[in-house]
C-alpha cells in the first residue's frame, strides 16, 4: 500500500514543506519565549502543540486568494498562509515597519493585509464573525473564496459562535471553523465549559458537518481540510472541524499551568505533540532520513537567527505617529486628533 500522503495526492515535498512548516512555527514560538522573559517583548501567547492542525489545515488555502481570520494561538496557519518567521518576530516586538498594524496590536495578534489574514481582536470569538462576513461578500461578488476561521474550544461557548455558524448555515457560506480543542480555557478543564463534550457534535444544529479529528496527527487534519475547503468552493457550504489538540505550554506568559495541572499530565502532553509523532510517521514512510532531519534543523535554526537579528534592527515607532493607522483621517465631522499624551506630539 502507497503511504497514507500518497494516497492524498500529496508530494515527498509537500509533506516535508509542512514539517518544516511546523519546526519553524516551534522555533519562532520558542525564540519570542526567550525574547519575552529578556524584557524584549511584552506577553507571548503560544502555538506550541497546535502546530500540526494549524500547518496542515491551512495547507489546502489558496495564497492571495483565500482568507483567513486567525486567533491569538495561529502562528503556524499565519505563517503557512504568508507570514514569515521574521514578519511575526517584528510584530511582537511592535516595531514601526510591522506588517501587522504598524506596532499597534497586541503580542500574538496576528494579521497581514499582503496575506489575506484579518487582524484580531481580544474579545474572543469576534473573528468569527469576520469570518462569515468576509464568506458573505464573497458570495454577493461570486467570487471563488474560501474563509478559514480559528478559535479555542472555550471560545466555542460565546454568543457570536453561535451566530456566525448558523448564518453561515442558513447563508450556505464557504467558510471552515475550525476548533483546536486542548482542553483547556485558561484553568478551566473541558468538562467545565462544553457540555456534552464535543464541538464537532454542534455542527448538526446548524446545518453543516462536524469533523473530529486528532490533531496530533497531521495528515487527518490535511484530509479533513481539503475536503472541507472542496465542499466550500463547489458552493456546498460551510464546516466546522474540531482538532484535539494539545497546549504545551502554560496559556500564556502570564499564567503558570503547575499552580492547576498535575505534573503528570503536563508531563504526557509530550506523547502527543504533532511534531516527533509526523516525524515518525516520515520516516516509516521513507520520507524523512536523519540527515534529512539534521539538515531542515539547521535550516530552520539558521533562519530564525536570521529573522530575529532582522527584527530587532528594525526602527522603533516614534510617538509622534501614534495616531496614524488607528483613526482614519481626516477625522469624520472635521475634529482634529487629540494627542493621547504630551509625548505623542513628537517629544521624546
Ligand atoms: C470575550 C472574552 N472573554 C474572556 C477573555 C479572556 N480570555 C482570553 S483567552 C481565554 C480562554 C479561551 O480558551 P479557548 O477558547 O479554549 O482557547 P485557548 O486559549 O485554550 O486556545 C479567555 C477566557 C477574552 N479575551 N474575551
Ligand atoms: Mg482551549
Amino acid at each position: 500500500m502507497p503511504p497514507r500522503h500518497v494516497e492524498l495526492g500529496l508530494s515527498d515535498d509537500d509533506v516535508l514543506g509542512m514539517y518544516r512548516a511546523m519546526l519553524l512555527a516551534r522555533a519562532v514560538d520558542e525564540r519570542m519565549w526567550l525574547m519575552q522573559r529578556a524584557g524584549k517583548i511584552a506577553f507571548i501567547i503560544s502555538g506550541q502543540g497546535h502546530e500540526g492542525a494549524q500547518v496542515a489545515m491551512a495547507w489546502p488555502m489558496r495564497r492571495g486568494q483565500d482568507w483567513m481570520a486567525p486567533y491569538y494561538r495561529s502562528i503556524a496557519s499565519a505563517m503557512t498562509f504568508g507570514m514569515s518567521a521574521e514578519d511575526i518576530i517584528t510584530a511582537h516586538l511592535a516595531k514601526a515597519d510591522d506588517v501587522s498594524s504598524g506596532g499597534r496590536q497586541m503580542p500574538g495578534h496576528y494579521g497581514g493585509a499582503p496575506y489575506n489574514l484579518v487582524s484580531l481582536s481580544s474579545p474572543v470569538g469576534t473573528q468569527v464573525l469576520h469570518a462569515v462576513g468576509i464568506a458573505m461578500g464573497a458570495w454577493v461578488r461570486g467570487d471563488d473564496v474560501v474563509t478559514m476561521t480559528q478559535f479555542g474550544e472555550g471560545t466555542s461557548n460565546q454568543g457570536e459562535i453561535h451566530e456566525g455558524m448558523n448564518f453561515a448555515g442558513v447563508h450556505n457560506l464557504p467558510v471552515i471553523f475550525v476548533c483546536e480543542n486542548n482542553g483547556y480555557a485558561i484553568s478551566v478543564p473541558l468538562d467545565r465549559q462544553v457540555a456534552g463534550g464535543s464541538v464537532a457534535a454542534r455542527a448538526a444544529g446548524y446545518g453543516m458537518p462536524g469533523v473530529l479529528v486528532d490533531g496530533g496527527d497531521v495528515l487527518s487534519c490535511y484530509a479533513a481540510a481539503r475536503e472541507a475547503h472542496q465542499r466550500a468552493s463547489r458552493g456546498e457550504g460551510p464546516t466546522l472541524i474540531e482538532a484535539r489538540v494539545v497546549r504545551l505550554t502554560s496559556h500564556s506568559s502570564d499564567d503558570d499551568q503547575r499552580r492547576y495541572r498535575d505534573p503528570a499530565e503536563v508531563d504526557a502532553l509530550k506523547e502527543r505533540d504533532p511534531i516527533p509523532q509526523f516525524a515518525n510517521e516520515l520516516r516509516a514512510a521513507g520520507v524523512l532520513s536523519d540527515e534529512r532531519d539534521a539538515a531542515i534543523q539547521a535550516e530552520v535554526k539558521a533562519e530564525v537567527n536570521e529573522a530575529s537579528k532582522r527584527a530587532e534592527a528594525r526602527p522603533e515607532p516614534t510617538p509622534g505617529d501614534a495616531h496614524e493607522r488607528v483613526y482614519a483621517e481626516p477625522i469624520p465631522g472635521g475634529g482634529t486628533a487629540v494627542p493621547l499624551s504630551p509625548l505623542a506630539d513628537g517629544g521624546h
